[in-house]
């Protein structure tokens, strides 16, 4: 049978041969996929492509990209509904927090600096995955130069602090200072109208670490004044599970995401693995999220949910 190539995915392959980096050998060869018709003649050429790109991500997770090139710690791949990064002084309990909430297992110790690289896990929430990134330890005199580029990238940022540290403020003032380097401004913070463009408005929390130590709560007032009174603030304790169901929920919420949930014609919505997108998202965007094929031959979608008539 012939496979019946489209010019579409001749180009992409042709993108794919003359890739001169990684990432561009990967975007080509997803799009390969996306472009490939699918069906019987095609069976063999499907099952090659699979394997190209299972081992092009692999490399890439691993960074064995070969001599001369390194992995970027300042980039990490986004997964599931959006990509909050940890950040915080020595010891207020980054790494706790990342086990708690998450199934990575970084290592958590009573001395500074445990953590070198920005170490990523995945939380359930409901029915989808927030992904939370560890990173190391930012003090007044030192954070790690990448630490801006991963914090502009992101879709949050998470600010952990030890209620119970006896230099909160000097902690606050360097965490300031990193998001303004980063170029991210809170969005519970009005905007200054003559705010550069290229500032980006993020979801910025506080995480008030430790409060089993605080049992009165005044620790993690002073916190929460110290850290931004405007600042959304969770007072927890990571190693005790405290607080943590709360911190969770704005994890997600804070990322201002819809679940879609689809439905096969003829078969019952799958109520179980929802498609995630951003607020204000198009039924195009849905159909991109589901097929690249799809959304090239959309011409009407059937919707179901409470601003339309069912099967609108
Ligand atoms: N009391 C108390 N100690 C904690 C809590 N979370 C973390 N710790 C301790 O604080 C220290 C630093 O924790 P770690 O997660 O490694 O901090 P990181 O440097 O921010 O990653 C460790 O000794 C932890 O056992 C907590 O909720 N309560
Ligand atoms: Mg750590």
């Amino acid at each position: 049978m012939p496979a019946n190539l489209t010019p579409q995915y001749k180009e992409a392959e042709e993108r794919f041969r003359q890739a001169a980096t990684h990432d561009e050998k990967l975007e080509a060869l997803r799009e390969m996929m996306a472009l490939l018709p699918k069906h019987k003649g095609t069976e063999k050429l499907q099952a090659d492509l699979r394997r190209r790109l299972a081992k092009l991500e692999e490399e890439r997770e691993h960074g064995r990209r070969g001599a001369g090139h390194r992995v970027d710690p300042g980039h990490v791949r986004r997964e599931g509904a959006g990509q909050w990064i940890l950040v915080g002084p020595p010891n207020a309990g980054k790494s706790a927090l990342l086990r708690a909430l998450t199934h990575a297992h970084p290592e958590v110790a009573a001395y500074p600096f445990t953590t070198r690289i920005p170490q990523p896990g995945m939380m359930p929430y409901e029915d989808v995955q927030v992904q939370l990134v560890d990173t190391p330890a930012v003090t007044a005199e030192h954070a790690e130069p990448y630490m801006t580029n991963l914090m502009h990238g992101a879709d949050g940022i998470a600010l952990v602090l030890d209620v119970t540290a006896d230099d909160l403020e000097l902690e606050a003032l360097a965490l300031a200072e990193l998001l303004e380097r980063a170029r991210v401004w809170p969005a519970t913070r009005p905007l200054p109208p003559d705010a550069p463009s290229f500032v980006a408005a993020r979801p910025v929390l506080a995480v008030g670490n430790k409060r089993d130590l605080d049992p009165g709560g005044s620790l993690a007032s002073r916190a929460h004044q110290a850290i931004g009174a405007d600042l959304p603030f969770f007072p927890a304790a990571a190693e005790h599970g405290e607080g943590l169901e709360e911190l969770r929920r704005a994890l997600f919420e804070e990322l201002g995401r819809i679940r879609i949930y689809a439905k096969e014609p003829g078969k019952k919505p799958d109520l179980e693995r929802p498609f995630v997108l951003r607020r204000g998202a198009t039924v195009h965007d849905l159909a991109v999220a589901v097929h690249k094929d799809i959304a090239e031959r959309l011409k009407h979608a059937r919707i179901w949910g409470t601003a339309r008539f069912p099967g609108q």
